[in-house]
């Protein structure tokens, strides 16, 4: 799916390992059929000899297995460790948040309940920014100065929150914490990272627009 904060994390992970894996964006809402390839209904998938891996981080797992192109996992095991529990920290404890504004903003009932609602979903939000800055690095990435898979997890997902809040006109709570905006604008000059984020940009336009624009 275009714009996808999780399918993203895998093609930025393509794109600086160099990986021949071709890469078809599905539209939202994915076809009815998909549920066949994924019991999931979800993105990303990677087709493997004719069988199908979910989940985003398995799948980004896995293609470093393969041992092609520059590693994307630090080789020393603390700063590895280090790496997951980011990508575990962005995924159990703030992703859930954003879910709930996504749905709101889904189900089309931006216009009664949404401003209320988004402003104490913010607050969680907020928490679990100050959470994950506790474990990032002060330097260009996440974790030390090469890029991993921690990045190509929060990369996305950071990026997709600063536009929301710029469509909706609200306060953007990456750009509030200190730790986290450092940590994102250093990390987007990374070529990868920077041109996975613009490919994005087109797609969370027209999807967070209507809805909200109707809000206003
Ligand atoms: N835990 C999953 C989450 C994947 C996910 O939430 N994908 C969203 C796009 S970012 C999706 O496919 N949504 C389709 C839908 O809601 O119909 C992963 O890591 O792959």
């Amino acid at each position: 799916m275009g714009g996808s904060r999780y399918g993203s994390r895998c093609l930025i992970q393509i794109a600086a390992k160099s990986l021949n894996v071709p890469v078809e964006l599905l539209s939202f809402p994915l076809p009815e059929n998909f549920a066949a390839i994924s019991p999931l209904k979800l993105v990303p998938v990677l087709e493997v000899d004719g069988n199908y891996l979910l989940e985003s981080q398995v799948i980004c797992e896995y293609l470093e297995d393969l041992g092609k192109g520059p590693s994307l996992r630090p080789e020393d095991p603390y700063d590895c460790a280090k790496m997951r529990l980011l990508i575990r920290l962005f995924e159990l404890y703030y992703d859930p948040h954003v879910l709930k504004i996504y749905h709101l903003i889904m189900s089309q009932q931006m216009s009664q309940q949404g401003p209320t609602t988004i402003t104490a979903i913010m607050e969680d939000v907020k928490s679990a920014l100050n959470l994950i800055a506790t474990y990032l690095d002060d330097q260009q990435y996440a974790v030390g100065n090469t890029l991993s898979l921690a990045d190509c997890a929060l990369m996305p997902p950071f990026f997709q929150m600063t536009m929301l809040c710029s469509i909706l006109g609200i306060d953007d709570p990456i750009a509030g914490q200190k730790t986290i905006s450092g940590y994102f604008e250093k990390t987007r000059r990374d070529p990868h990272v920077a041109q996975v984020l613009t490919d994005m940009e087109p797609y969370l336009r027209k999807l967070f627009s209507g809805d909200i624009h109707a809000s206003k």
